[in-house]
């Protein structure tokens, strides 16, 4: 028997716009700092959302690198999981910047993969108080994913959650250009 056909990357693929911490997927990646520790942003909503064990959990991490991700239970979230990434801070864009931030997509979508989260939700990371320009970020989080599902058969969804208009506009226009 032939397996049933995958949808595609982009059908699997979705834009949305609101509060990351209200959503119900498996997994919400976080936007955090290397301490892991708590901060402001969506880091703070989520941290505020989750309740206290998310931080204690997060004190038994040991930090976190750019460009890298680690996992917790979600606690008091209606997601099952955060996963905690580390986004570069835009210096400019020749400080790899790019590939940094593309990382933080992959490695988040490796342990999703790892623990068999099927859902998962990204903010805009690195856009706030870490500066990266938003039309800029959205082609390398939208080309990242896609291409990690070209190839992963059992994530089934992904959304990219973006707080304001301007972010939803260029998540949009990014998404046109895949
Ligand atoms: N849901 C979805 N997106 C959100 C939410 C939310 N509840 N709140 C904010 N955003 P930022 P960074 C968007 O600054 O740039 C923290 O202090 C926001 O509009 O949260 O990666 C950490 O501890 C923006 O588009 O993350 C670090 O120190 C995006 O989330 C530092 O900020 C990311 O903005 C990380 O900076």
């Amino acid at each position: 028997m032939t397996p049933e056909p995958l949808a595609t990357p982009q059908e699997r693929m979705g834009i949305i716009q609101g509060d990351i911490t209200k959503l119900t997927v498996d997994a919400i990646v976080n936007a955090a700092n290397s301490s892991l520790l708590g901060g402001g942003g969506v880091d703070g909503a989520i941290h505020r959302a989750a309740g206290g064990e998310l931080l204690a959990a997060c004190r038994q991490l040991n930090g976190c690198k750019t460009g890298k991700a680690k996992i917790t239970p979600a606690y008091r979230l209606t997601a099952k999981y955060v996963i905690h990434t580390v986004g570069p801070v835009w210096r400019g864009g020749n400080s790899g910047e790019p590939e940094l931030l593309a990382s933080c997509y992959r490695e988040s979508l490796a342990l999703a993969t790892l623990h068999q989260i099927q859902t998962i939700a990204f903010p805009a990371i690195s856009c706030g108080a870490y500066g990266y320009p938003i039309d800029l970020a959205a082609r390398v989080a939208l080309e990242t994913v896609q291409t990690y599902l070209e190839t992963d058969r059992s994530i089934a969804g992904v959304s990219f959650v973006c707080f304001s208009d301007t972010d939803y506009d260029a998540y949009v226009e990014a998404f046109g250009m895949l």
